[in-house]
């Protein structure tokens, strides 16, 4: 971060990101687990792999800023310190899910929490995101968005007209790419022209930066430089991060686009990992570092049976919020 902290101070920032990273991964494994053993029905994209993103980028911004995430979104909602039992509780339909419910994994939102919700639509947070970067002007608001989205979503033509329009009025709001290197099956190298994301920001003269996805660091330090800038009314930026999800693109994706090889290369620089080391460099001890491990576990194990346990909504409660 761009300030210096006490060591004691510093260590203990960290194990609290190394811990919400560790939760998120826990709550898709969770997922996975129920999927495979049919306690859940449809299907979910998750990040495993891609916590550093969502816990560098949120830990980094206030909490009264903006976020907008997409269709792999489960890592940002708990990223916000969202309540693991009433997300998993909306993936299962239950009263208590943040959406009663009737959004799931897709379209879950929390305006208590300043989340503008995750989103199916590739693209389609570009321009929620930039619409309310406009509302934040006009209420003289100095909070910020954020706008998860991922490299396949680079080529909408939403992402072009946010842009566009994010540039000419210098609205604050941060376009975070997770550039995991695929879009489904298609990678990067055949379809994204224009040497990449960033270069593409540069086209609409839009400032960013290029950073390691994997390292929790490097995302929370460049963040806050970004976010700095665009909250003081410097006008758009983007943050691309390169990443890599471990898993398929959805439940039931065999990999076949893509190497085994690949996949373990990106593994050895797996960001619960590099960050128990900076825990271990930090003075942590393995026990220590074993415990947020195990707490992340037992509050996942925990938000399960609650989930399960919540009632689901009857046919009114279904047709609840339709006006039309
Ligand atoms: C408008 C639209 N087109 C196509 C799809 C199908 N689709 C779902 S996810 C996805 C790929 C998105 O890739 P990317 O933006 O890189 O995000 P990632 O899945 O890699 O996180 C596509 C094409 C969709 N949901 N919406
Ligand atoms: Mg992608």
């Amino acid at each position: 971060m761009a300030t210096a902290e006490p060591e004691a101070t510093a260590a203990a920032h960290y194990a609290a990101y190394f811990r919400r990273m560790v939760l998120i991964r826990c709550f898709e494994e969770a997922l996975s687990d129920l999927f495979g053993r049919n306690l859940l029905g449809g299907t979910s994209h998750f990040c495993i792999g891609q916590e550093a993103c969502a816990v560098g980028v949120v830990s980094a911004l206030r909490k009264t800023d903006w976020l907008v995430s997409n269709h792999r979104g489960h890592g940002h909602l708990l990223a916000r310190g969202l309540d693991p039992a009433r997300v998993m509780g909306e993936l299962m339909g239950k009263i208590t899910g943040y959406c009663g419910g009737r959004g799931g994994s897709q379209h879950m939102c929390s305006m208590a929490d300043h989340f503008l919700g995750t989103n199916g639509i590739t693209g389609g947070g570009l321009p929620i995101g930039t619409g309310a970067a406009l509302a934040l002007r006009y209420r003289g608001s100095d909070d910020i968005v954020a706008v998860f989205f991922g490299d396949g979503a680079s080529n909408q033509g939403t992402f072009h007209e946010s842009l566009n329009m994010a540039a000419l009025w210098k609205l604050p709001v941060l376009y975070v790419c997770e550039n995991n290197g695929y879009g489904m099956s298609n990678p990067v190298s055949r379809s994204v022209a224009a040497g990449g994301i960033l270069e593409r920001a540069g086209a609409y003269g839009i400032p960013g930066r290029r950073a390691d996805g994997m390292d929790l660091t490097a995302v929370l330090e460049q963040t806050a430089d970004l976010a700095a800038a665009v909250r003081a009314g410097a006008g758009p930026a983007l943050l691309e991060l390169e990443t890599y999800r471990f898993c398929g693109h959805s439940k039931n994706d065999p990999r076949v686009y893509r190497s085994r090889e690949e996949e373990a290369d990106w593994q050895h620089r797996d960001c619960l990992e590099r960050s128990a080391a900076h825990l271990r460099r930090l003075g942590l001890s393995e026990a220590a570092i074993e415990a947020l491990r195990q707490e992340a576990r037992q509050t996942i194990d925990a938000a399960v049976q609650a989930a399960m346990a919540a009632p689901c909504g009857g046919r009114d409660h279904a047709l609840g919020g339709v006006y039309a």
